[in-house]
């Protein structure tokens, strides 16, 4: 063999050992986690689910080539643009979001901004489970089953909780198949 084949052999071997790289790190990669930010308990006095109160979100996982990262999720916007949601990985048949509160925290309402508020309307989610808790304790949960509304409202009377969870079913081959989350707010 001469040097040309060599090294179209050697560079194929470095495409294929980079590919099991990236398949790797893609398989094994932790739930994401929002950055803990600074806190501003005054902040945003009608939703306490906002980065700004010291909240951080984690997921089951995120688009990462879509940028659809859940912090999107509680900045406190319900912007059209069509980025600004948290999105899971496609593979992932039971995607759940959860908010981390600094402190214990009390809320009677959740409200959620599905993509249909912005996009076509059967991309909102039907099935969904929300709960909250303390310390590891359930102190509510909420099985929602026939959600029509791009950005419903509902009634979870969370009283000093550190954790809200979010627990989706996806439907596949529909446009559910996949959830686009654009804003969660905890309402006091
Ligand atoms: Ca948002």
């Amino acid at each position: 063999m001469n040097a040309r084949g060599f090294a179209q052999i050697g560079a194929v071997a470095y495409g294929a050992a980079l590919a099991l790289a990236l398949v790797t790190v893609l398989l094994r990669s932790p739930q994401p986690v929002t950055p803990a930010l600074e806190t501003n308990p005054g902040c945003s006095p009608g939703d306490f689910a906002h980065y700004c109160r010291g909240v951080r979100a984690r997921v089951s996982s995120y688009d990462v080539f879509g940028n659809h990262h859940p912090l999107f999720a509680i900045d406190g916007r319900r912007s059209p643009e069509l980025r600004e949601k948290w999105v899971p990985g496609r593979r992932d048949s039971a995607p759940w979001i959860e908010l981390w509160f600094p402190m214990r925290t009390d809320f009677s309402v959740v409200r959620l901004t599905m993509a249909g508020h912005s996009e076509t309307p059967n991309r909102t989610m039907v099935s969904y489970r929300l709960s909250c808790s303390a310390g590891g304790e359930l102190r509510a949960e909420l099985d929602v089953r026939d959600n029509r509304a791009a950005t419903p409202t509902h009634a979870i009377e969370c009283s000093g909780v550190d954790t809200l969870r979010i627990e989706f079913e996806v439907e596949p081959g529909t446009r559910r198949d996949l959830v686009r989350l654009v804003e969660i707010e905890a309402v006091p």
